[in-house]
């Protein structure tokens, strides 16, 4: 099948409408597993998650065990990361290909490979069984939360007879941890505000993780054959960046086959609640799924509904009362009780004299106030992307080649990659001293010479931003890049004020171009820098910096909120994966869904830009 055949093919099936536009413009770039790969972005076993957090866990016993093994700990660690990202089933992997296979991803050679097998063929891992025998609290869980390393995590089970988080909590709450030597009232304080974090984020899931559960599902019901129309509703649909539970909506004359095929499905673990027009499963995967199936004269009015949120809706039936209609679910209808739009969402809005808002915008923040005055922006889309300006290569904590990088740009049908691998603080992840940055400066050089593919390679490196508030390189190393992507990795914990006085000073100084993930929290596992963020960004602008939405599944920083901030102080920004591996890359689609979110325009993103554009912005 040609590509385009193929896509057309692909993209019929694919929830997303705006998403399907937005491949097609690039699909003459991109090869059938590539769109698959989009679409799915990971149909992924139970097992991926197990394994990788085995892993994990056996780099925690180690680094406990004897902290100079730091090559065996990076290994396991980056086996993990492989793991826990990857868009593929090990199982299926180990199936198609054995252990060999396996030894294809990055980072998994005979032994580890191996385990995998091990576990996948007998449910069980002997060397982390043997290791657990030492170590038998629950390090996966508790190393999640805030402040709570392994080494500590070792401590407080050898000193308190900690083994889980609810021991940890128990603890707390009896001031023990506090005199324990170098734990102090202050840390004790830190780790019950780390649980509590932690335990709100426990019940919602990353959008990352959820979003291609639902497209799998979505996937199904469509080739059962039994459904008309198949979508995905609420927060996920706005693409939150996390949601509580999948909403999918159904249209079909046989709501009792599609509720008994959704509730037979391999990623179903329970039934929650079965009726022929609302089915609630729970998933293996630790999520809730509702299932509603309405008529289809409704479904227009039953999208509008469900996909909420429900702030957002509340409004938008007063809006329907005022014109003397009633909304809901089923229709928009006028006094005598007469249809006026039910089965088209668009007409919806149209008939209350609205403009169309995008499921993104819908969270009451003054989109249906622009709504009623058809003023709403003109959101960037995933096809105005040109470029991904923050990807690591396997010369810091990257699994995949400089060469394998920009294959998978080009294959996404980019113009430019900015190549940004770590400096030398970030010594866990192999950051580059000046020497390094030499040599690897000049491959880059050699590369770009040699280069004659359509992808043109920038130069640049993710820079820490030290305590002072200066950058991690030299002036010259600094100046032989195309542009320069800064972050902070350490000293978090500064105080709100000194940390502020840091970045400005850093912005400043007048190399850094972009800022990257710039408050620094993980979704569900590390709260944001202190930092007056105002302050900052009317520096940032000053200073012509800009900012970065970074895509990563468990960063998205800025998040929606911050952007919407930002925008007030006229900044740019640049949207960007913090790819760690070739496939990362795809998830931009996070990344502009959270600058959807924050109301983002074409206009104020740079990676729209064409190169040559880019580059003289940058001079
Ligand atoms: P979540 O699941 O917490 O991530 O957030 P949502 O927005 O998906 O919320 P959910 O699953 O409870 O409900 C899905 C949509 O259904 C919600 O976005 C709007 C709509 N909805 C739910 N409850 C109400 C309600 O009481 N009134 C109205 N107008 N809409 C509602
Ligand atoms: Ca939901
Ligand atoms: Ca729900
Ligand atoms: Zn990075």
């Amino acid at each position: 099948m040609a590509p385009h055949a193929y896509f057309q093919a692909v993209a019929g099936t694919c929830y997303d409408y705006y998403l399907a536009i937005q491949l097609y413009t690039i699909a003459q770039y991109l090869t059938p597993a590539i769109i698959i790969n989009y679409l799915s972005c990971g149909i992924i076993s139970m097992y991926n998650k197990k394994i990788a957090a085995m892993f994990n866990e056996i780099a925690d016993m180690i680094e406990i065990e004897d902290d100079t093994r730091i090559f065996e700990v990076r290994a396991y660690r980056k086996a993990a990361m492989t793991i826990d990202t990857l868009q593929e089933d090990v199982e299926e992997i180990l199936d198609k290909g054995g252990t060999k296979g396996l030894m294809e991803l990055p980072g998994i050679g005979e032994g580890l490979a191996k385990k995998i097998e091990e576990f996948i063929k007998t449910g069980r891992m002997r060397k982390y069984d043997d290791m657990k025998k030492k170590f038998p609290m629950d390090l996966d869980k508790l190393t999640l939360i805030q402040g709570l390393g392994a080494k500590k995590a070792f401590r407080l089970y050898n000193e308190l007879g900690v083994k889980t988080i609810d021991d940890l909590k128990k603890a707390i709450e009896a001031h023990k941890v506090r005199r324990l030597e170098g734990f102090g009232e202050k840390s004790e304080a830190e780790l019950g505000k780390g649980i509590g974090l932690y335990q709100a984020g426990i019940s919602r899931m990353l959008l990352g993780t959820a979003l291609p559960e639902a497209e799998t599902i979505i996937r199904k019901i469509r080739g059962s054959g039994l459904a008309d129309r198949v979508e995905l509703a609420g927060s996920s649909r706005r693409m939150k960046e996390t949601v509580g539970d999948l909403d999918i909506l159904v249209t079909s004359s046989k709501p009792e086959s599609i509720m008994d095929f959704v509730t037979g499905l391999s990623e179903v673990e329970s039934v929650t609640l079965k009726g022929p027009t609302k089915t609630t499963v729970r998933l293996k995967i630790g999520l809730s799924c509702d299932i509603r199936v309405v008529e289809r004269k409704s479904f227009g009015a039953g999208m509008q509904y469900f996909i909420g949120n429900k702030d957002h809706n509340v409004k938008v039936r007063q809006i329907a009362i005022r014109k003397g209609y009633k909304l809901n679910e089923y229709g928009l209808f006028g006094k005598n009780g007469k249809i006026i739009a039910a089965e088209d969402e668009r007409e919806i809005y149209d008939k209350l004299g609205m403009q169309y808002p995008e499921p993104e915008m819908r969270e009451n923040r003054g989109e249906i106030e622009l709504s009623l005055e058809h003023k709403l922006p003109t959101l960037i889309q995933l096809g105005d992307i040109k470029g991904d300006l923050h990807v690591h290569t396997n010369n810091s904590d990257g699994a995949n080649t400089l060469e394998e990088m920009v294959a998978q740009a080009e294959a996404l049908g980019y113009s430019y990659i900015g190549i940004t691998d770590h400096s030398k603080s970030e010594y866990v992840a192999r950051g580059m001293d000046e020497a390094r940055f030499e040599r690897y400066s000049d491959q880059i050089d050699r590369f770009k010479d040699k280069y004659e593919g359509r992808v043109k390679v920038l130069k640049s490196a993710e820079t820490d931003i030290l305590k002072d508030g200066s950058l991690d390189f030299s002036n010259k190393s600094l100046d032989s890049m195309d542009y320069v992507l800064g972050s902070i990795h350490t000293n978090l914990n500064m105080g709100r004020e000194e940390m502020t006085k840091r970045i400005i000073r850093c912005m400043e100084g007048g190399y850094l171009d972009i800022w990257a993930h710039p408050t620094d929290r993980l979704i569900n596992a590390r709260q944001p820098i202190q930092v007056d963020l105002d302050r900052v960004f009317e520096a940032a602008k000053d200073n012509g910096v800009v900012m970065e939405v970074d895509a990563f599944p468990d960063r998205l920083d800025l998040n929606d909120e911050n952007i919407t901030r930002a925008r007030k102080h006229d900044l740019k920004f640049s949207i960007d994966t913090d790819a760690h591996r070739g496939d990362h890359m795809l998830f931009m689609r996070y990344g502009i869904g959270t600058a959807k979110r924050g109301w983002l325009t074409k206009n104020e993103v740079i990676n729209t830009m064409r190169y040559e554009e880019l580059m003289k912005y940058f001079k």
